[in-house]
């Protein structure tokens, strides 16, 4: 017997405008129904009404020509940016010490942004579990992990007292499952588990160019989390802030999955923003290109901002210094502080604020026939928000600048895709940063012939490190504790430093 749609379900689509999402309904199995009678269920009309009108609208806007934004971007002053290489090593020291000392009183969070479908990539299960072929075979999970283990470890011996980074974990319908078996599978990676809190984000249907929902099965709605911004809402749904309440936590160090020279909960950065008495703060680095995919902190009519790499002009990014630098070149990398009570602040007050961004998509869906679909051409519209957005309601934003070398090497792109961030250029940017934390503790490597291989410098990123060297998070965070092991020895490559290898070179001293 063919039965009609429920009448909730009719009601609720037809007051958000939306009835076609119902026309194959006849068709669908008693399983696919209750899918999704369950996924309407969720959806309210009158957002979702908004929802669609506003993307169809967004559309439209974005098909008028640019207005000229960079008539009103201003580079960033220099009294909110900080440096990592141009400040005196006793300043970089006291922020340190600072940041170590908030960590070891359990006032310091991370909070991973996993949420992302990891598109351009195209592995078909979240970034955070891809190898990009480093000896150890580690993941960039595994890796970030060690890194909390270390920090950890770090602030305990500087300050004497047990101490706890908790691991805020944001993912989305598409990567909560995969990441948590993965999790339990690797035991945590020896991190405690009630320390790693997973939460999902928000996810909005997309629709086409004419504001209707994409259905991408008979009886699925074409689906999309709501871009990292929707972390805000995600915090408030999972009650977030309140855990950090209840373990006591004051800073939140934000970041992005792919970078695989992220350094967690870095006590540095930390210890900068607690001391310039910020509520918010970016990390950045300098372009290294007009063109890099990344978005550029700077002043957007006097408002603190990230201008988007995908939304900013050709000739803006291309404006130059008489000095032959970028105009516009602190380059975001998604690498942010909050101290809990501006998270606050902004989950109760400001996100119905934050600006929504338009992601024109390719987005497979069922023609009349019900045939699926897979066009060549962009064919429907993803609303995100951005998670650097909040800037703008900080009441003391500021800047620290660090070296590319040091903490910036993303993985966005298949090997296949191009040279630029790709899984070779992840791994070779740890690769070197490895050696050269071996060569200025004093190693030497050998060639075949027992040969000493000359040391070199990284000229281009093309190039592979004369020597493997990785070295485990455990045994270092940012090439400290190195020398007493590795001065004026010599190792063949591969050098694959672990806690193991190094009880073992300490014994043999
Ligand atoms: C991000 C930054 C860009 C620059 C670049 C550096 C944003 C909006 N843009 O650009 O300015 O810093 O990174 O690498 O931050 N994610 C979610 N939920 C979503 C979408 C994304 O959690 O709905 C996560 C995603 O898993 C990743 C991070 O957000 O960890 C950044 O997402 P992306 O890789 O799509 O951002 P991208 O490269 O466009």
């Amino acid at each position: 017997m063919l039965l009609p749609p429920p009448p909730h379900v009719r009601e609720l689509l037809a007051r958000a405008g939306q009835p076609e999402v119902l026309r194959f309904w006849e068709q669908l199995s008693a399983e696919e129904r209750r899918l999704l009678e369950a996924a309407v269920k969720q959806l309210e009309p009158g957002v979702l009404r908004a929802h669609c009108q506003e993307a169809a609208m967004a559309r439209h806007r974005e098909q008028q020509p640019a207005p000229n934004t960079h008539r009103h971007m201003k580079p960033l002053p220099g009294e909110v940016t900080g440096s990592s290489a141009r400040t005196e090593p006793q300043s970089l020291r006291g922020w340190r010490e600072r940041g170590f000392h908030e960590i070891s009183e359990n006032r310091v969070a991370v909070l991973l942004l996993a949420g992302g479908q990891g598109t351009r990539l195209g592995v078909p299960y979240p970034k955070g579990m891809y190898d990009v072929g480093l000896p150890s075979g580690k993941t960039l999970y595994q890796i970030q992990a060690e890194r909390i283990r270390k920090v950890q470890q770090l602030a305990e011996e500087r300050l004497g007292k047990k101490c706890v980074v908790p691991w805020y974990i944001m993912t989305s319908e598409f990567t909560l499952e995969p990441t948590r078996k993965f999790f339990a599978q690797h035991n945590y990676f020896d991190l405690v588990k009630s320390n790693i809190v997973m939460f999902e984000q928000q996810m909005l249907p997309a629709v086409d160019f004419n504001g209707k929902i994409i259905l991408e099965q008979k009886g699925k709605i074409a689906m999309a989390p709501d871009g990292n911004g929707g972390l805000y809402r995600a915090l408030t749904n999972n009650r977030i802030l309140e855990d950090m309440d209840r373990r006591g936590i004051r800073f939140v160090h934000v970041y992005c999955v792919d970078n695989i020279l992220v350094k967690m909960a870095d006590p540095v950065f930390i210890g900068f923003c607690v001391e310039k008495g910020a509520d918010c703060g970016a990390k950045v680095v300098e372009k290294a290109y007009p063109t890099e995919p990344v978005g550029v902190v700077c002043l957007v009519d006097g408002i603190y901002q990230v201008v988007e790499y995908s939304e900013v002009s050709q000739e803006t990014v291309e404006q130059r210094n008489p000095d032959g630098r970028l105009t516009f070149n602190a380059g975001n990398i998604c690498n942010h502080f909050f101290t809990v009570d501006f998270l606050k602040s902004v989950t109760e007050e400001f996100e119905p604020q934050l600006k929504r961004h338009i992601a024109v998509k390719k987005i497979p869906y069922v023609d009349e026939q019900g045939n699926t679909v897979r066009p060549e051409v962009p064919n429907g519209i993803k609303m995100e928000k951005f998670v650097f957005d909040v800037f703008q309601f900080s009441k003391k934003f500021v800047v620290f600048e660090v070296l590319r070398e040091d903490e910036f090497s993303p993985l966005k792109n298949a090997d296949s895709a191009g040279s630029k961030d790709t899984p070779s250029t992840a791994r070779r940017a740890l690769l070197w940063q490895h050696y050269r934390w071996a060569v200025q503790a004093g190693a030497h490597f050998l060639d075949s012939n027992n040969m000493r291989i000359p040391h070199l410098t990284r000229l281009q990123e093309a190039e592979e490190p004369p020597a493997v060297c990785e070295i485990s998070a455990l045994v270092s965070c940012e090439g400290e504790g190195l020398e007493e092991y590795l001065k004026d020895r010599e190792f063949h490559s591969p050098l694959l430093l672990t806690e193991e290898a190094l009880t073992a070179l300490g014994q043999c001293q």
